[in-house]
């Protein structure tokens, strides 16, 4: 290994990253193509910042003018999930129950340019990224050695698995590239068979209709989630990992040494319901998750998610919110999932419960009826 490799692999590991690996800077010809097809049969959904003509996407010199390389890392953000609390909770995906990983990584790629800086000599210029460019990360992360397209569209790495996020830096200096890393899914389809929406589209190559994820429905989507999807998403309150966690290659990985990504640090694996659905204001909203990935969907998203998950999960602890909402709630997306909600509890189990009167479930029955039944006549495009 060349000294200057040798020296920016000791950096990464010094500042706690799990894994760096290094490509030339070239145009992805091949990745943009598959990018461009897969935009353009409409699979990037409602996602702006992929839509925008002239992509940045597979082209680094359009960063950072002279780029030679990309030096690509990995942080590993895995943490076992405690055992399922029952029906008043929402399952929360792995990558968020800790600190918003786009601040926290933010700094540390910082850190990362100011100790290379410090310990090279001549002329150092780069840009480092971790998911807020719209760049093909993971196809830099597989040519920089760190690993294989997953049939799940995502890099797996041995001994890493696919639980982490991929940061890179974009500089003028000439690295030696790493070595591809070989591995394959083999004859393996478990999470193209275990998705519950049918969401990944492989005739020829891996690729995944981000409209039919529930990871996209229930934090890109800014809208009402489609009516015949609402019940696949199930326990999920915010992201899936349904895919990554049937799949053989995470089956023995590590649990994360980064503080940040542990639950402690965030709201952890499971969020309680009423709770979420307790929360009256934009502003309430905003100062509880504003330091986690919880926020990006707003007060509006996980709302409307935290309605879906009590209607599929039938918790009675959420239903004296719900009928609040339904009767008080002025934002109308969250408006309309709750009354879907509400229609999933069945006659029997809501006069079980007291505060369930005969009145509000009639009322809210017979305008959720006129709601749904108008929902499910306009169809999902
Ligand atoms: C848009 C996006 C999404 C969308 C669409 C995901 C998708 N698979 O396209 C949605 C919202 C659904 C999503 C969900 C998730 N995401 Co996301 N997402 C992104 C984002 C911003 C862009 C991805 C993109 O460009 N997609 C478009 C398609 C066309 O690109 P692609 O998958 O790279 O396409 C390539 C493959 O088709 C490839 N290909 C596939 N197989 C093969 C095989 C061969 C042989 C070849 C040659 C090529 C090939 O060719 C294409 C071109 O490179 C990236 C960050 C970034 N800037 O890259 C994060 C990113 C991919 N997401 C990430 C994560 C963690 C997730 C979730 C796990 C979060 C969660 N738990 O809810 C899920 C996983 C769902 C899944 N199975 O992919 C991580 C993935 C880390 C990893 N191990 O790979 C990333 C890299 C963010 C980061 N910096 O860490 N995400
Ligand atoms: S994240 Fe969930 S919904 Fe999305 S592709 Fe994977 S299993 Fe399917
Ligand atoms: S579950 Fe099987 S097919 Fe899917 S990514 Fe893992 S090894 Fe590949």
């Amino acid at each position: 290994m060349s000294d200057l490799k040798q020296l920016i692999t000791n950096i990464a590991f010094d500042l706690g990253f799990d894994a760096a690996g290094i490509t030339l800077a070239d145009n992805l010809s091949k990745s943009n193509e598959h990018f461009l097809s897969w935009r353009k049969s409409g699979f990037a959904g409602d996602m702006n910042y992929l839509l925008r003509n002239n992509p940045i996407n597979a082209k680094p010199g359009k960063i950072v003018q002279n780029a030679k390389s990309v030096i690509s890392l990995l942080v590993n953000y895995y943490t076992e999930p405690p055992e399922e609390p029952g029906p008043n909770f929402g399952r929360v995906a792995a990558y968020a129950v800790g600190l918003d990983y786009h601040k926290v990584l933010k700094k540390k790629i910082k850190q990362f340019q100011e100790r290379i800086q410090k310990e090279i000599s001549g002329e150092f210029v780069s840009r480092g990224f971790s998911d807020s460019v719209p760049l093909l990360e993971k196809s830099f992360a597989r040519n920089s050695g760190l690993g294989f397209f997953g049939k799940n569209t995502l890099i797996i790495n041995k001994p890493f698995g696919s639980y982490f996020f991929i940061c890179e830096l974009i500089s003028n200096l000439n690295i030696e590239p790493s070595e591809e890393q070989t591995g394959t899914c083999g004859k393996c389809t478990r999470c193209v068979d275990a998705c519950p929406t049918g969401a990944f589209n492989t005739p020829t190559i891996p690729l995944l209709d981000a409209r039919l994820c529930i990871s996209y429905l229930t934090i890109e989507n800014k809208i009402n989630i489609p009516v015949n999807l609402r019940s696949k998403i199930g326990g999920w309150i915010f992201g899936c990992d349904l895919c990554q966690m049937i799949c053989p290659y995470n089956k023995k990985i590590k649990e994360t040494t980064w503080e940040e990504f542990k639950p402690k640090s965030g709201f952890g694996h499971w969020l309680n319901l009423k709770e979420v659905l307790s929360i009256r204001s934009d502003e309430e909203f905003h100062s509880k998750f504003c330091h986690t990935p919880l926020n990006r969907p707003r007060r509006q998203g996980l709302l409307r998610n935290a309605a879906i998950v009590a209607g599929n999960k039938l918790s009675e602890e959420a239903l004296p919110e719900l009928i609040w909402l339904a009767e008080n709630e002025s934002n109308s997306v969250i408006r309309e999932h709750v009354l879907w909600a509400l229609l999933k509890y069945d006659d029997r189990k809501a006069k079980q419960i007291s505060y369930y009167s005969d009145v509000t479930a009639r009322s809210v029955n017979d305008e959720a009826t006129v709601i749904i039944s108008n929902a499910l006549t306009t169809p999902y495009e």
